[in-house]
């Protein structure tokens, strides 16, 4: 068992939230402070999302603030593609700052936004970061010769949904975009793949934590799996994992808003050489697990296939 479930999941649901939601689940975590800091999605009663903000100093234990932490701008150029609401946030710390990327929803399609905090108490919205429709931006704690670089997940008619690598001299205008890693067709993750976690570096390389989905007569079932990405050039991917690292197997992930479904937006590296994963019980539940992550680094290379 790679990811050892947190006993006590799932953590933050609808009843820990002081204001009304129907969900809370696909949360981006960070430390501040030597806190973590957990910004996490909520379906309204409405259907659309928001994001709220929850504290805890252990990683497991987090309580929400009274109020929502990022709701629909009403500020152009944001307020228009934001308008059926904000999802999905991953959040990185560099140069200063925390890095908050979301999906932003409106009857243009769906849209990244890239959003800016230093306190946790104000946000800034800086730019809308890709044209519709993208989803799943994870920006890299650092910079390759000069330039900022993430993994996002645009959508084609064509090829099955696939994980692309973009650079950027300041955060806003972004290119040199390369496909890097696609589904393989009959496994676990035939359907779509996309970024999951932020990436972690790791002595071998850069651990990124995706999704993946296999279309079922029930529906779709949403796990998690493993790339290894080179160190000086994350375009590279050394091994991805053929085997999925977690799937549904709780109640709580088996059954709720939207059946079936693990999704994570956030993984946090401890001194110990293990970390903390986040993920969406099926759509309605925030839970953690454990992981060692020199396990999840052989996982990748013992068990690998080729990313494209
Ligand atoms: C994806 C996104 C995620 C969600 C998942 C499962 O397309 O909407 O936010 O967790 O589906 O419903």
């Amino acid at each position: 068992m790679l990811i050892k479930r947190y006993a006590k999941n799932p953590i933050l649901q609808k009843e820990d939230i002081p204001y009304p939601v129907a969900t809370v689940h696909n949360a981006g975590v960070v430390k501040y402070q030597g806190k973590y800091m957990m910004i996490f999605r909520s379906h309204l009663f409405n259907g659309r999302s928001i994001i709220g903000l929850a504290e805890s100093e252990d990683g497991f234990h987090f309580k929400a603030r009274a109020k929502p932490f990022m709701v629909p701008s009403d500020q152009e150029p944001f307020k228009a593609y934001e308008e059926y609401g904000v999802e999905d946030p991953r959040v990185i710390f560099m140069e200063g700052e925390y890095l908050i990327t979301y999906s932003a929803y409106s009857r243009h399609g769906v849209r990244v936004g890239l959003a800016k905090t230093t306190d946790f108490e104000t946000v800034q919205r800086f730019s809308m970061i890709t044209e519709a429709d993208y989803r799943n931006v994870v920006i890299f704690p650092q910079k390759f010769n000069g330039l900022y670089a993430r993994l996002d997940r645009p959508h084609s008619e064509i090829s099955p949904w696939s994980v692309w690598i973009s650079y950027s001299p300041d955060l806003r205008f972004w290119g040199e975009s390369k496909l890097i890693m696609k589904p393989v067709q009959y496994h676990w993750d035939e359907m779509k793949i996309g970024p999951g976690a932020p990436p972690i570096k790791t002595e071998r390389g850069w651990l990124n934590i995706y999704h993946g989905v296999f279309p079922t007569m029930d529906g779709c079932v949403y796990r998690l799996g493993v790339a290894l990405h080179e160190l000086d050039d994350p375009s590279r991917i050394i091994a991805v994992g053929d085997q999925w690292i977690l799937q549904p197997e709780e109640m709580y992930e088996i059954t709720g808003y939207v059946h079936n479904v693990v999704f994570t937006c956030a993984a946090v590296p401890e001194d110990d050489g293990t970390l903390k994963l986040y993920w969406g019980g099926a759509d309605k539940v925030m839970c953690v697990g454990t992981a060692v992550i020199d396990e999840l680094v052989d996982h990748c290379l013992n068990h690998p296939r080729k990313a494209i």
